[in-house]
């Protein structure tokens, strides 16, 4: 079996618990066949540390079979990579955000600069029958990089976020360019069958690319393949945390601390892609028009803190602090608090607890590539008595999640609605729908995910090199 290059912004250890279903599934993979993980340390160098300009260090560690490899940024590169055009230009673009779009040409040389970097280190890392899976947004154009200095390895690429019909993406100062990278790869992978369309909208549109056979297209005199692969969560795993004394003990505190009224549960990366101001106006339109939910619904939103030093982000703080203090302030009781917020990040040990503890799961994104919190919801239920998901229909997960009740995060009456009708839903009809659910995520786990992309992507068909456009 070839070995296997991961590379992703960040490299997560997968010999720690904390690291999640997909630094499992790929430790997995990584493990059988031996090698390597490669991306950013995390690390920030200011440049009086940094010796000689342009000179990454990088760091090599060996866990298991398995080599992590990491490299420090410079501050210049990390502002204009990652948090400029990465987090600041792609991330809300690819969220349908173009309003929060903030666009600094500064920017996209310093991300091409951080691809550049990063394949000069990785290639000659590369054995010739490595194959090698880039991962997520940050690193698009990383396989045309590799590509020109030679690399004729097989080379795979996942976005994990969405990717917006074309008319939006070439809204990206860049999105020729970035669109022009991924047709360097051999298979590319997206989230769901809308991403997948758009993909092959952009390509066609723009590039006037030949759809062949399957899922191959003739495009640049190459051949690239593109396909919906939807990212699922580890079930054993997940069931495997459920056990453990951490979530068992939280289950029975939330049982004990919630036993006349039901929970709601929210667990977000605190990110304006997550709908949660929308999501507390819903909660907001639940209470008002449904006084029967006053003292016996509870809603406990998680938002960890994430990406602080992006501005947008601090915006929906405020907007989230100011909304759960209203709500509590005008339907709170003297024993009752409807909304429990918590701006921290949970242990992943308790989350199965949490999860299962809860009448109702509110997954209400704007935008979201999949979303796996949907599906740990679904697998941490108890199937004689399971709990409810509102999932927003623009979560990837709604194309495969059809059991729960879909939902518009934008009509916050509306949402309400579904709310109350989960609240309210019968012992029988949660088990069939929760059945159904717990089906689809076991049947498309972290593992599906992970084995169908690589086989599809050691099974492409030799590819022509050279990369025309550089
Ligand atoms: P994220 O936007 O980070 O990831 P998501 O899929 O919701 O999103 O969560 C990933 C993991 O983080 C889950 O295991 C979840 O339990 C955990 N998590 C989220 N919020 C947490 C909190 N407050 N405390 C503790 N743990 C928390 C991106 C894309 C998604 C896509 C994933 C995987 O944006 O659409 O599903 O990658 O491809």
């Amino acid at each position: 079996m070839a070995r296997l290059v991961v590379v992703s912004n960040r490299v997560a250890d997968p010999r720690k618990a904390s690291a999640g279903g997909l630094a499992v599934a790929l430790a997995e993979f990584l493990n059988s066949t031996g090698g390597i993980w490669f991306g950013w340390s995390g690390k920030v160098v200011e440049p009086a540390e940094g010796g000689r300009a342009g000179e990454a260090q990088m760091h090599s560690q060996q866990a298991g079979p398995v080599k992590l490899v990491t490299l420090d940024l410079s501050r210049e590169d990390h502002d204009a990579y990652y948090l400029g055009y990465s987090n600041g230009v792609l991330w809300p673009v690819c969220h349908y955000r173009l309003d929060l779009a903030d666009f600094e040409a500064s920017d996209i040389q310093g991300y091409r600069r951080v691809n550049q970097l990063f394949a000069r280190q990785l290639a000659p890392l590369l054995q010739p029958d490595d194959i090698v899976w880039v991962h997520d947004y940050h690193l698009i154009p990383l396989g045309s990089e590799l590509r020109a200095l030679g690399c004729q390895q097989r080379i795979g690429f996942f976005l994990h976020v969405p990717l917006p019909p074309p008319p939006m993406f070439a809204a990206i100062p860049g999105h020729d360019w970035l669109m022009k990278g991924l047709c360097s790869y051999d298979l590319v992978g997206l989230q769901s069958q809308a991403d997948h369309a758009h993909f092959c909208q952009y390509i066609q549109g723009e590039f006037h690319a030949q759809s062949l056979e399957g899922a191959q297209w003739r495009v640049f005199n190459r051949t690239l393949c593109a396909g919906a692969y939807p990212i699922g969560i580890d079930v054993e795993e997940f069931n495997a945390l459920a056990e453990a004394p951490e979530a068992r003990d939280m289950y029975e505190r939330m049982k004990r601390e919630y036993s006349r009224r039901k929970l709601l549960v929210g667990v977000d990366r605190l990110d304006y892609s997550k709908g949660l101001p929308h999501r507390l106006k819903a909660f907001r339109a639940l209470l008002q028009n449904y006084p029967d939910t006053h003292r016996s619904a509870t809603l406990i939103q998680i938002a960890s803190p994430s990406r602080e030093d992006v501005g947008a982000y601090t915006d929906i703080l405020h907007e989230l602090e100011s909304l759960c203090g209203s709500i509590n302030g005008n339907y709170g009781e003297l024993d009752w608090m409807p909304v429990r917020y918590i701006h921290r990040t949970v242990a992943r040990a308790r989350l199965p607890g949490l999860y299962r503890a809860s009448q109702v799961a509110l997954v209400t994104p704007l935008r979201d590539g999949m979303n796996l919190v949907a599906k740990e919801f679904v697998v941490a239920q108890d199937p004689e008595d399971p709990g409810v998901l509102v999932l927003s229909r623009f979560a990837g997960a709604a194309e495969q999640l059809k059991e729960a009740l879909l939902v518009n995060p934008y009509d916050s009456e509306g949402t309400a609605e579904a709310i109350h009708l989960a609240l309210q839903m019968p012992l029988e009809e949660r088990r069939e729908r929760h059945r159904a659910l717990l089906a689809v995520c076991k049947r498309w786990d972290v593992h599906w995910w992970c084995d169908t992309f690589l086989e599809d992507l050691g099974t492409t068909h030799a590819q022509e090199s050279g990369t025309p456009w550089l």
